[in-house]
């Protein structure tokens, strides 16, 4: 989009300063991001995104959901009396002529602003190191949001829901649009899931016997959203599109699922696909650390086997794209969504082999 426009865009936003230039920012592949580089040391950058409202349809849910989270941990941050608030919490800038809203709507994109954090970094590697800061961070962050006083909305609707996954790929393979599900490696793998479908839709079982409680979670936690300062602490949790109520699985088992995977998620060789003790470990105890103060003994006792369960849905998600006709994913090639899944799968046998060893290790975790 031409410069113009996107001035004229941000000139409704309440910005500070003066404009000096707008450039494209990171590599996201789900919002286009670009830095607002203000003149001047007095007046902070900003971050303009434009919001993709097909992932995210509601966005002015989405937008709330993000104005009451971050009203929510600044509080908490002012509470407990931390310097430097302003880059340890986002911060979106309200409208000119709106002082209600943040975000604006111009010729069917939605935008919004946010400061940007100086002397900020992030990260694409996972250590021992960053993997137990990260776990620390994400449990943080979920414990200040326990008591949230107002009701989030579901930013995508059963977004993290098995039962709902699983009926997603029954269906698809009842219909077989694209005639793939015959094949005999595909037909092999749905036994595989199928075999384990009851115990997998053990949270939402507990949830429906009130067993397990619907917590704020941010259901994205890749350990690229999070910002770190220039020594390497973490300074904040970012990209809150998909911050909604949950269980406490989500946040864990599914930063194992990327951060602990020796290999990416469409590798081929699946002699290669194993999930990594060392970082199994280390995130584990930044996690109990950060979330201890909340989680309950039904929430401790099922964390490993949160560490399968998102392996698993991530492979019934794969499957169902594959056999849909890959509209969700982008594939470079045909089987693509296919090898993803069975990555998942394979994945997900190697947390299984670890499985009572990883039991232990949380249970005597403090
Ligand atoms: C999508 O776009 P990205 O990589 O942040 C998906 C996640 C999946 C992931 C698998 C909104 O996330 O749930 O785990 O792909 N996000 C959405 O690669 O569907
Ligand atoms: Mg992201």
């Amino acid at each position: 989009m031409e410069e113009k426009k996107m001035l004229e865009i941000i000139e409704n936003f309440a910005y500070e300063g003066k404009v000096e230039s707008v450039t494209p920012l990171g590599e996201g592949l789900i919002n286009d991001t670009y830095l607002v580089h203000t003149a001047g040391v007095f007046a902070p950058d900003y971050v303009l995104q434009r919001i993709n409202h097909v992932v995210f349809p509601d966005v002015e849910m989405l937008m709330r959901n993000i104005a009451a989270v971050t009203a929510h941990i600044r509080h908490k941050l002012e509470q407990q009396g931390v310097q430097d608030i302003n880059r340890r919490c986002l911060n979106f800038i309200r409208l000119r002529n709106d002082s209600q809203r943040n975000y604006i709507e111009a010729d069917g994109q939605y935008w919004r602003l946010m400061v940007f954090i100086e002397d900020s970094v992030t990260k694409q590697a996972v250590d021992a190191e960053t993997s137990r800061a990260a776990g620390k961070a994400f449990g943080q962050f979920e414990a200040m949001l326990a008591d949230i006083p107002v009701e989030l909305g579901e930013t995508i609707p059963n977004f993290h829901n098995m039962e709902f996954r699983l009926h997603q790929l029954r269906q698809v393979v009842s219909e077989d649009p694209e005639g793939r599900a015959g094949e005999p490696q595909v037909q092999e793998l749905l036994r595989e899931i199928e075999n384990r479908s009851v115990d997998m839709c053990r949270a939402e079982r507990m949830g429906r016997e009130g067993l397990l409680p619907r917590r704020v979670c941010h259901c994205d936690t890749k350990v690229n959203n999070m910002l770190y300062d220039r020594d390497g602490n973490v300074l904040c949790v970012i990209d809150l599109d998909t911050v909604m109520p949950g269980f406490v699985f989500s946040d864990y088992g599914d930063f194992l699922r990327t951060g602990a995977a020796a290999v990416a998620e469409d590798f081929g060789d699946m002699n290669q696909v194993a999930f990594r003790m060392d970082i199994f470990r280390a995130f584990t105890e930044g996690y109990l650390q950060g979330a201890g103060s909340f989680l309950t003994p039904i929430e401790k006792e099922n964390l490993a086997w949160a560490a399968g369960l998102f392996p698993y849905m991530q492979c019934v998600r794969f499957l169902w794209d594959y056999l849909s006709g890959d509209h969700y994913w982008k594939c470079r090639y045909e089987a693509h969504n296919f090898i993803r899944a069975l990555n998942q799968f394979h994945l997900l046998l190697d947390v299984e082999r670890h499985m009572p060893e990883m039991e232990d290790f949380i249970m005597q975790a403090k």
